[in-house]
């Protein structure tokens, strides 16, 4: 600090000399300012075309050709993009009792480096329509444009950009299977029926990829592609990650996205990161559309056929993407 206020008096007195002996002042020389980190520039048709790319082989609902075709997609992807990846099979119990086979996706950039975050999503889509308004929709599976895909595309994108610039931190991207095969919403409620959601954390959360696997913390992404969409301050995230909270909401507002992201109280949502906090204990929050005026408290189409292509708008894709890497990258 000392040699930094000497060297700063020694080059305003020697620009006042240089001043005084010259007839015509050059303008100063700029202070040098502080090392800016270079955020990339989140490509928001990219993500849409990866939203698309997985609503386009159908429901990716556990047991189908669907499902199992988009895993071996994923795989490839962020192979060939270097990561190291870890595909995780695991067997887990619907609300009926009924096993299904999962997969849970884990790619990491920079595997080795020690201070990493962890950023999540579901990739699997809804088997039932359970909150369409159409009861012949009630057993239909779901396109889960918005409910799965559209975090997961966000994460792809942003995996992209890790590879043609690397942050200084590690970064683990992990794809979680059954989330959203919970009990049917029209149906008698089981026991235990909160538990049948978010099943691939839960089992994450027990059984993570690595043995003694840490991360600073971790953010999850979910249902972030409608259009005008508001993110509030999630009850479980302010539980577990406040802190986390407060970093990802003022980057939000500093790169423009204050309509997004709003200083505002959310419900509390049973989702994967309630499982990381608690079983992984890694501090995790949700970024989870949140909308006062609908009934479910989620966005018009949620859990409806209507819950398609369609109805995502890459605007709301960039503001949570930028968000993600304005936060990596000043780590
Ligand atoms: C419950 O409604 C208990 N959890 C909702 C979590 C969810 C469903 N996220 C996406 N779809
Ligand atoms: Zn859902």
């Amino acid at each position: 600090m000392i040699k930094f206020k000497y060297i700063s008096f020694v080059l305003v007195f020697t620009f006042a000399f240089a001043a005084c002996n010259n007839p015509e002042p050059q303008s100063p020389k700029p202070t040098p300012t502080p090392v800016l980190v270079k955020v990339p520039d989140f490509n928001a048709d990219s993500a849409f075309s990866f939203v698309k790319a997985q609503t386009d082989f159908g429901p990716r609902v556990p047991g189908t050709q669907a499902h199992s075709a988009c895993a071996t997609y994923f795989n490839q992807y962020f192979l060939r993009l270097g990561f190291e990846v870890n595909m995780q099979p695991f067997k887990a119990r619907n609300y009926k009792g009924k096993i299904l086979d999962g997969v849970n996706v884990i790619a990491s950039f920079n595997p080795t480096q020690q201070k990493r975050i962890l950023l999540c999503s579901h990739w699997d889509s809804r088997p039932f329509a359970d909150h369409d308004p159409d009861v012949k929709n009630y057993y239909k599976p779901i396109d889960g444009a918005n409910d799965g895909a559209s975090g997961v595309g966000v994460l792809m994108e942003v995996a992209r950009q890790l590879q043609m610039q690397s942050p200084s931190v590690g970064i683990d991207i992990v794809l979680f299977d059954l989330e959203d095969f919970g009990q049917h919403d029209k149906e008698a409620s089981m026991p235990q029926s909160e538990m049948s959601w978010a099943l691939g954390s839960q089992y994450w959360g027990a059984n993570p990829h690595l043995p003694g696997y840490r991360a600073q913390y971790g953010i999850l992404l979910d249902m972030v592609g409608a259009k005008d969409a508001k993110f509030a301050h999630e009850y479980y995230s302010m539980q577990f990650a406040p802190a986390i909270v407060a970093k990802v909401w003022k980057a939000a507002q500093n790169a423009g996205y204050s309509n997004y992201f709003v200083d505002e109280e959310g419900g509390g949502v049973l989702d994967d990161h309630v499982f990381v906090n608690r079983l992984a204990h890694i501090p995790t929050i949700d970024i989870i559309q949140f909308d006062k005026t609908t009934q479910s408290k989620f966005y018009t189409h949620w859990h409806t056929v209507e819950d398609n292509i369609q109805n995502i708008d890459p605007q709301t894709l960039k503001a949570v993407g930028q968000t993600v890497l304005e936060v990596i990258y000043r780590e």
